[in-house]
C-alpha cells in the first residue's frame, strides 16, 4: 500500500520524523527520563536528611544535587513532559494534520534535548552546577566549577529549543483550527498552552538575555555582576525572577488545561464556567510577569517596592480562586467516574489549594522576613510543583495514553500507585511547614540534633520512599500494560469523551483527519453524539493529502549546538585536549550548515494519494 513513500529503518524513521505525535511521544520518554534521573537525586538528597549529622552525601554534592534536581524538573522534565501532551493533542483537538511547522516542530525537540545533555555533561568534568537553580550572583561566578558552564550553556541552548517549540504552538493555534473551531470553542487545554507559549515567548528572552551576561561574565571577564568595576549584583535577581516567576505559570497553566479536560470528562458534564476559565487564564498570565519581586522581599528593595509586589501577588488568588470553584462546580451533581486519571484530577484540586494558600502566606512581605529560604518554602513550591503539575502530568498520562499508545494503562495498579503516591507525598512535604516554622533552612546539607528537626526529616524520607514505591508500581504498570493492557485499536474513543482527539480512529493515522472536521460547537465530538449521529461531518471532500517530508537536518544543527556549547565551555578547562575554538568552528559549521541546507534546498513534502485515503477511511472508519 505504501509506495507512494519510501520504507525507512524504524531508528531513521523516528531520527528524521517531523510529526507532532512521534514527537509528543519522544518529548514523553525523554521527559520521563529526566524525571527519573532527578527524582533519584532527591532520593539521595531526603536519605542524606534522615537523620542529624548524616554523612552519606558531602556538602558539595549535596549542593550540586540541588542544583540538578531542580534545574532538571523544572526544564527538562516538566516543560518536555507537558511538550508531549501539548504535542500530542493540539493539532488533534483543533483539528489539524500537524503543527504549523512540523520541521521546527522536530528542531526544537532535538535542541531542547542537545541542551539537557550539554547540561549533564557536568558530571563527567568535575560535578554539576552548585549554585542552586537560580544560580545567584556572586555565588554562580566560582570558577573553580566547570559545573556552572554547564549550567550556563545547557540550559541557554536547551531554552532556544523551547522557545522555538512555542512559537510554532502560539502560530498553530492561531492559524491550523479547523474550519468552526472559533477561539472561544478551543478546547481549555488548547487554549492553556496557547497562553504558557505567550509566556515562554516573554520569559524565555530575559533568561537567555540573563545567561548571556553569566557567560560573558564567567568565560570572558565581563563585569556585569561586579559592584567595584561599576557591576551590580541584584540586578541578576531581577532578570532572573522576571524569567522565573512566570516560569512557575509557564508549567502549571497547563496542568490547569489537563484537569479541565480530565475533570468535565469523567464528571460527564460540561467544563462549568468556560468564558470565565480563559478569562482567568489570561489574567494569571498578565498577573505572572508583575510579581517577580516577590522573590526579593529581603534583598532590601523597600518598604514601597515591597508592598506593591505583595499586593500585586495576593491578587493572582482571585482567579486561581475563579478557577477552582469552577472545577469544583463541574464535578457538582456531575456523574462521577473515579479512575486513575480523575482520581489524579480530583485530588489536584485540595491539594494545589495548600501550595496556593502557603503561596499567599508568603506574599505577606513582612511575615516572609520569617519563611525566607527555610524548608516552609521548599514545602510551599512542591504543593504547587508535585501536588499541581506532577499530579496533572500523571491525570493526563492516564487519559491520553490510550490515544497515544493504542492501549489503556492497567486501572489496579494505576490506583494501587495513586494510593501510594499520594500518602508519599503528603508525608514528604506536608511536615516540612513545620520544619520550616522551627527555623530549618533550606539547601543544607545536614542539620544537629536535639532541636526537634528529628523526627519531621525522618518523616519527610520515609515518605520519599513511598513515592518512590509509588513511581515503580506506574513503570510496572507501563510494562505490564504494553503486554497485557487494554488495547483500544479500532476504539476511536474509550473514554465517551467530548473533544476532538477522541473523534480520531486509534491508532491515529499519520494525516490526523482524512477529512477535516467541520466544527459546530464547544466539545464537538459530545455536540455530534447529542445533535448528530455521534461522528464528526467533513468540511472538505477527500483528496491526496499533503504532507511534510521527515529530514535528519533537525538532529545535525542540534548536534552542532551542543558542540558550539562545550566548545566555549573548554575556554574555562585547565587543559583541553584540543583547541576550544576548533570545537566552536566545527558545531558552528554544522549548525549553520544544517541550516544553510534547510534554506538553500526545497523541501515540498509528498502527497498521501486520494486512493489510499479513502482505502484508510473505509478500514478505519469515520467517527465511532
Ligand atoms: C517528587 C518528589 C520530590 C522530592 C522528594 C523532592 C525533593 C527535593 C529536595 C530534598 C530539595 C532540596 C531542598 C532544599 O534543600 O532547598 C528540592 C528542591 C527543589 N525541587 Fe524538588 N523534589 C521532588 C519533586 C520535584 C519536582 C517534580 C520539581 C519540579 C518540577 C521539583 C523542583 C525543585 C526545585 C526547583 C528545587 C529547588 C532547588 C534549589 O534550591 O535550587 N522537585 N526538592
Ligand atoms: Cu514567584
Amino acid at each position: 500500500m505504501a509506495s507512494y513513500k519510501k520504507e525507512k529503518g524504524v531508528v531513521w524513521d523516528w531520527l528524521t520524523t517531523v510529526d507532532h505525535k512521534k514527537l509528543g511521544i519522544m518529548y514523553l520518554i525523554a521527559g520521563t527520563l529526566f524525571f527519573l534521573k532527578a527524582g533519584l537525586m532527591a532520593v539521595f538528597m531526603r536519605i542524606q536528611l534522615i537523620m542529624p549529622e548524616n554523612s552519606f552525601l558531602t556538602g558539595q554534592t549535596f549542593n550540586e544535587f540541588i542544583t540538578m534536581h531542580g534545574t532538571i524538573m523544572l526544564f527538562l522534565a516538566a516543560t518536555p513532559l507537558l511538550f508531549a501532551f501539548m504535542n500530542f493533542v493540539i493539532p488533534l483537538q483543533i483539528g489539524a494534520r500537524d503543527v504549523a511547522f512540523p520541521f521546527v516542530n522536530a528542531l526544537g525537540f532535538w535542541i531542547f534535548l542537545s541542551g539537557g545533555l550539554l547540561l549533564s555533561t557536568s558530571w563527567f568534568f568535575g560535578g554539576g552546577p552548585d549554585a542552586g537553580w537560580t544560580a545567584y550572583v556572586p555565588l554562580s561566578l566560582n570558577e573553580e566549577q566547570l559545573g556552572l558552564d554547564f549550567y550556563v550553556l545547557g540550559l541557554q541552548v536547551s531554552g532556544i529549543g523551547t522557545l522555538i517549540s512555542a512559537i510554532n504552538f502560539l502560530v498553530t493555534i492561531i492559524n491550523m483550527r479547523a474550519p468552526g473551531m472559533t477561539m472561544m470553542r478551543l478546547p481549555l487545554f488548547v487554549w492553556t498552552s496557547f497562553v504558557t507559549s505567550t509566556l515562554i515567548l516573554f520569559a524565555f528572552t530575559p533568561l537567555a538575555a540573563g545567561l548571556a551576561l553569566l557567560m560573558l561574565e564567567r568565560i570572558f571577564d565581563a563585569q556585569f555582576f561586579n559592584p567595584a568595576a561599576g557591576g551590580n549584583v541584584v540586578i541578576w535577581q531581577h532578570i532572573f525572577w522576571i524569567f522565573g516567576h512566570p516560569e512557575v505559570y509557564i508549567l502549571v497553566l497547563p496542568a490547569f488545561g489537563i484537569i479541565s479536560e480530565v475533570i468535565p470528562a469523567f464528571s460527564r458534564k460540561r467544563l462549568f464556567g468556560y468564558t470565565a476559565m480563559v478569562f482567568a487564564t489570561m489574567i494569571i498570565a498578565f498577573l505572572g510577569f508583575m510579581v517577580w519581586a516577590h522573590h526579593m522581599f529581603t534583598v532590601g528593595i523597600g518598604p514601597v517596592a515591597n508592598s506593591i509586589f505583595a499586593i500585586a501577588t495576593m491578587t493572582i488568588a482571585v482567579p486561581t480562586g475563579i478557577k477552582i470553584f469552577n472545577w469544583l462546580f463541574t464535578m457538582w451533581g456531575g456523574k462521577i467516574t473515579f479512575n486513575t486519571a480523575m482520581l489524579f484530577a480530583s485530588s489536584f484540586v485540595p491539594t494545589f489549594v495548600l501550595g496556593g494558600v502557603t503561596g499567599v502566606m508568603l506574599a505577606m512581605a513582612p511575615v516572609d522576613y520569617l519563611y525566607h529560604d527555610t524548608y516552609f518554602v521548599v514545602a510551599h513550591f512542591h504543593y504547587i510543583i508535585v501536588g499541581g503539575i506532577v499530579l496533572a502530568l500523571f491525570a493526563g498520562l492516564f487519559y491520553w495514553y490510550p490515544k497515544m499508545f493504542n492501549h489503556k494503562l492497567n486501572e489496579k495498579l494505576g490506583v494501587v500507585f495513586f494510593i501510594l503516591f499520594t500518602i508519599g507525598f503528603h508525608l514528604t512535604f506536608f511536615v516540612q511547614h513545620f520544619l520550616g516554622l522551627m527555623g530549618m533552612p533550606r539547601r543544607v546539607y545536614t542539620y544537629l540534633g536535639g532541636q526537634g528537626l528529628d523526627e519531621f526529616n525522618m518523616i519527610s524520607t520515609i515518605g520519599t520512599f513511598f513515592m518512590s514505591a509509588a513511581v515503580i508500581v506506574l513503570v510496572i504498570n507501563i510494562v505490564y500494560s504494553a503486554i497485557k493492557g487494554e488495547r483500544v485499536i479500532g476504539i476511536n474513543d474509550p473514554w465517551d469523551a467530548r473533544t476532538l482527539e477522541w473523534a480520531t480512529p486509534t491508532p491515529v493515522p499519520e494525516y490526523n483527519f482524512a477529512q477535516t472536521p467541520q466544527i459546530r460547537s464547544l466539545d464537538p465530538l459530545f455536540y455530534e453524539k447529542v445533535h448528530g449521529d455521534g461522528t464528526m461531518k467533513p468540511a472538505e471532500p477527500v483528496d491526496d493529502i499533503h504532507m511534510p517530508n521527515g529530514s535528519i537536518l533537525p538532529v545535525i544543527i542540534s548536534i552542532g549546538l551542543y558542540f558550539l556549547g562545550f566548545g566555549l565551555i573548554m575556554l574555562e578547562m585547565a587543559e583541553p585536549i584540543v583547541s576550544p575554538w576548533i570545537v566552536v568552528a566545527l558545531g558552528g559549521l554544522l549548525t549553520f550548515g544544517g541550516m544553510a541546507m534547510r534554506s538553500l534546498k526545497d523541501d515540498h513534502g509528498y502527497h498521501i494519494p486520494k486512493s489510499v485515503v479513502k482505502a484508510d477511511l473505509k478500514k478505519l472508519g469515520g467517527g465511532k
